[in-house]
């Protein structure tokens, strides 16, 4: 069995971050190791939320890991609180990495133009330091124009999304990958490129008219668990993309739906059809 390290937060209340990427991953047959980097009463968008910093237990945690002759085949880190974090993570990468780990990174600091409140240039910066090390990553346009200098565009050709991936292939990733990607009316998806083979790979499905909390987190981990099972890239982006509309479109359908998250909890099933028989959602 894989075995994945996913380093996160968790918010207790809300779905997002770890109580997205540990029920995901372990659906797709993946062990999930969890690594939390604070501890959420909610996740963010809720007022008042609480939150307790757990930066000083990632040393001694992963310090006891490593004791043990812990391994994995895959790292991938979601939203990091702030710039020393993200420095340990780094640190925590160089330990555990051998010729064959597979590290992907999600480098969750903005949407639409903007970085979250949390965060601000000089952090977006430090976020680029870990891009550098990462063979994925899959920002949106607003996380990519941040780590790249690149100007945000809402309407854009598919030479400026090209142009974004050769940026981020300079930052130091391997491969790349744009989310948010919309090459036709319509359309909404993910273009990637591979830095070694030059090739650029994408996959794009009907855009649906409505936006929700964590599916970001719901794309990446899926897409994370693709990869690390050996799964084509362009199959890969196909089952993250299609998994990730067929969570939105099943939240749809509930007039009384939470505005915290989605109802990913009830497709699993075709995400673990997808995956073990490469059916089609
Ligand atoms: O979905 C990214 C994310 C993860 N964790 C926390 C968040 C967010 C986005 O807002 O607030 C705590």
């Amino acid at each position: 069995m894989k075995r994945i390290l996913t380093i996160q937060d968790i918010s207790c209340f809300g779905k997002c971050s770890l109580t997205v990427a540990l029920p995901l991953l372990s659906s797709m047959g993946i062990e999930a190791v969890i690594l939390p980097t604070a501890v959420l009463s909610t996740h963010t968008l809720f007022k008042g939320f609480t939150c307790k910093d757990l930066s000083d237990q990632l040393q001694p945690i992963t310090d006891h890991w490593k004791q043990e002759g812990i391994t994995f085949d895959a790292i991938y880190t979601g939203y990091l609180g702030t710039e020393e974090e993200i420095d340990t993570v780094i640190d925590i990468i160089n330990t555990f990495r051998s010729g064959e780990t597979l590290v992907f990174v999600d480098p969750a600091m903005g949407d639409n133009g903007k970085l979250y409140p949390a965060f601000d240039e000089h952090y977006a910066k430090k976020n680029a330091d870990l891009c550098a090390v990462a063979d994925i990553v899959d920002p949106n346009i607003t996380e990519a124009s941040y780590l790249t200098g690149l100007p945000y565009k809402e309407s854009y050709s598919e030479d400026y999304v090209r142009e974004m991936l050769l940026a981020l292939a300079a930052i130091g990733t391997k491969t790349p990958i744009l989310t948010g990607v919309s090459l036709a009316e319509g359309k909404t998806g993910a273009m990637g490129y591979d830095s070694e083979t030059k090739e650029f790979f994408h996959y794009q499905n009907d855009r649906i008219p409505a936006v929700y909390h964590g599916t970001g987190d719901i794309f990446s981990s899926v897409l994370a668990g693709a990869f690390v099972l050996g799964i084509d890239r362009k199959d890969a982006l196909r089952i993250a993309a299609d998994y990730t509309a067929l969570t939105i479109t099943e939240t749809l359908k509930n007039p009384e739906n939470p505005w915290y998250g989605v109802d990913f909890e009830a497709t699993i099933p075709a995400l673990v059809d997808s995956v073990r028989c490469g059916k089609l959602m």
